[in-house]
């Protein structure tokens, strides 16, 4: 790699001097009058159960043409037709059973990112889907999991691949009892980045092509922001509302520094659903893979317009850094309508009680370094057990990225909780999926396995590193 990354360096350097006539930046944001459609909601899947308490759903993924970004049609892989795919919205407490179905050229799985169920339904690389093939994948949604998640391929070495060509989709699970009042509608807020080139082609250089390079070493990022499959679209807010954004991060590799101009945001939520109490932030950094869940309110006078911005954020190595990293981008319109106001509504002080998970309880502590490429300095053996314990366990992961670009961990199957980041404790109790390991730094989490044995996938959630081989097994025993 480290060869690699030199003549890289060189490249890159060339390269963006450059930059400006690369024709894989040909398409940019397109022209801004066909820009402003609405941020409506992807379709959601419908439910063909009518037995209570099931949800019964059919996905079939297969090649399509679509119109990604305006005016131009590309060649896409789809969930049912659409990009991102339709939402699978169920309850704490439902049996859901996914009847799904392959027509890519290419074998492939569904991963219920965040999702606690058993391991055959976990789509990880062992439990392929090859090409014409169907595979039901079946669980039951845990109570206490409400919250935003998400689903995506999860093959071996082609997941990059898969997602970049427009597969995703976003999965909410909705409590029996939550303590957000009902009137507070909500949105979902799907974030993804691509890159085509002029004849609207989604852009997968050659992985030994200087891209393919600069691709495999920083995470496969491109110009064009969507949300919700959408380019810069406006969303309304009534003069007092108050909306629910659930947002989520499927970019391959992009880490979003989001803010709404002028507006504070209350969190209410992360990965794993609801925090304790809400908490008054400026700006959400939201890795890949990465859930949140915010409370957006009405402040403005009528007609104005606000945007949702991502803000520079430097998650690179300085090697191969892109040279309008520290440029502000663009990502929704927020505009407050002439409606009469909404009558204010009260947010309660205390959302959910979480309970932590005992330290003094821990089994083991697990050493996890992060390298370029590596992890434990080992590349992913699909047949070798990295980690191995035993259900009921409660476990700490020291997890250390030594190296000079941030790293997402991402642990299929189980929550956990962040203890501390570089020694300073986490201020507050979220259950998390996903969790930055910004350069040079490390984190310690804990992590009980409540149940389902077998063999689970933690790696990183930069795409073209998990491919790469930037992935472990910890198997989980009876
Ligand atoms: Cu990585």
């Amino acid at each position: 790699m480290s060869n690699r990354l030199m003549l890289l360096t060189v490249l890159v350097l060339s390269s963006t001097l450059l930059a400006p006539s690369s024709p894989r930046e040909a398409i940019r944001a397109p022209v801004t009058a066909r820009l402003n459609r609405d941020a409506a909601d992807p379709p959601k899947l419908v439910n063909v159960s009518k037995k209570p308490k099931t949800v019964e759903v059919n996905i079939t993924a297969g090649l399509a043409q679509l119109e990604l970004v305006p005016g131009t049609k590309s060649e896409v892989f789809a969930y049912n037709g659409h990009v991102p795919g339709p939402t699978l919205d169920v309850r704490e407490g439902d049996h859901v059973i996914i009847h799904f179905r392959n027509n890519l050229p290419e074998p492939t799985t569904v991963h219920w990112h965040g999702i606690h169920l058993p391991v055959e339904s976990d789509g990880s690389p062992l439990y392929p889907i090859a090409p014409g093939e169907t595979h039901d994948y079946e669980f039951t949604v845990r109570p206490g999991t409400a919250g935003t998640y998400w689903y995506h391929p999860h093959p071996d070495r082609r997941t990059g691949f898969a997602i970049g060509k427009g597969l995703y989709g976003a999965i909410i699970v909705r409590a029996a009892d939550d303590p957000l009042p009902k009137s507070i509608p909500d949105r979902l807020i799907l974030l993804s980045d691509n890159r085509f080139l002029q004849d609207g082609s989604i852009d997968f250089p050659a992985a030994e092509s200087m891209h393919g390079g600069i691709d495999e070493e920083n995470g496969r990022e491109g110009p064009v922001l969507f949300v919700n499959g959408r380019v810069m679209p406006t969303m309304k807010i009534r003069p007092g509302e108050v909306q629910r954004w659930r947002i989520a991060n499927a970019s391959a590799g992009r880490i979003y520094r989001l803010s709404l101009a002028g507006h504070t945001m209350l969190q209410v939520g992360s990965d794993g659903g609801l925090l304790e109490k809400p908490v008054e932030v400026k700006e959400i950094l939201l890795t890949t893979g990465e859930r949140v869940e915010v409370l957006v309110r009405g402040t403005d006078a009528p007609g104005t317009r606000v945007t949702l911005q991502n803000l520079p954020y430097d998650r690179y190595s300085p090697q191969t850094r892109p040279a309008d990293w520290q440029t502000t981008r663009d990502l929704l319109t927020l505009e407050t309508t002439s409606e009469r106001p909404v009558n204010p509504v009260a947010i309660p002080a205390t959302l959910r009680k979480i309970i932590p998970l005992d330290t003094s309880k821990a089994t083991a502590v697990r050493t996890i370094v992060f390298g370029q490429g590596m992890i434990n300095g080992k590349h992913m053996d699909m047949g070798r057990v990295d980690v191995s314990t035993h259900v009921g366990a409660t476990e700490i992961w020291e997890i250390t990225n030594i190296v000079g670009m941030d790293h997402p961990f991402h642990l299929h199957g189980f929550q956990f909780q962040v203890l501390d980041r570089d020694g300073v404790r986490e201020p507050y109790l979220a259950w998390k999926d996903m969790l930055n390991i910004p350069k040079h730094s490390s984190a310690r989490i804990i992590v009980r396995y409540d149940d389902y044995p077998g063999k689970w996938m933690f790696h990183c959630h930069i795409l073209d590193h998990e491919d790469h081989g930037m992935m472990g097994v910890l198997e989980v025993k009876p």
